[in-house]
């Protein structure tokens, strides 16, 4: 599997998922502007939509939409206990966060949220995953 990513984008949330799932993956950086990634290739013709994240599986087929590509990693390591069994009500209530962050929260995410989110922040980022992550993309000097 490769992650097309932006450092810090909204890739970050499956670069994540991907690390706390334990799950080989490589990773290819895209310059978002010139829609071009780091090889070269031409990204509009891997993801049409021209935005990160974008996940190419093995057998070639490109899954995009962040809610749907943490989905798909869940679901790919469910013993990693990422997600909920599908169909649960629990999934469920998971796809009703995903939905909001991807949509309510992510676009005001530009503005200032202040201080409402900051015992979220502080859980997220103690995690080693979402430090490697970090670590992965240049956005955080290593221990
Ligand atoms: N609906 C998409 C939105 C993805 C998105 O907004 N990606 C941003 C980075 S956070 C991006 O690549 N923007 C560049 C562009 O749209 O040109 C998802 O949820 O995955």
């Amino acid at each position: 599997m490769k992650l097309f990513y932006a450092p810090g984008a909204c890739s970050l949330s499956p670069h994540i998922a991907l690390r706390e799932a334990g799950l080989p993956f490589t990773m290819e950086k895209v310059d978002l502007r010139a829609k071009a990634t780091e090889s070269g290739a031409d990204f509009k013709a891997i993801n049409p939509k021209g935005y990160v994240p974008a996940l190419e599986l093995d057998n070639g087929h490109v899954v995009t939409e962040g809610p749907v590509i943490v989905q798909m990693i869940a679901d790919m390591a469910p013993e990693s206990g990422l997600a909920p069994a599908f169909g649960s009500a629990e999934r469920y209530q998971l796809m009703d966060w995903l939905a909001f962050i991807s949509t309510e929260l992510h676009k005001g995410f530009k503005f200032d949220v202040g201080s409402k989110l900051d015992a979220y922040f502080d859980r997220v980022a103690a995690r080693p995953a979402v430090k490697e992550a970090l670590q992965a993309e240049g956005l955080l000097a290593a221990a």
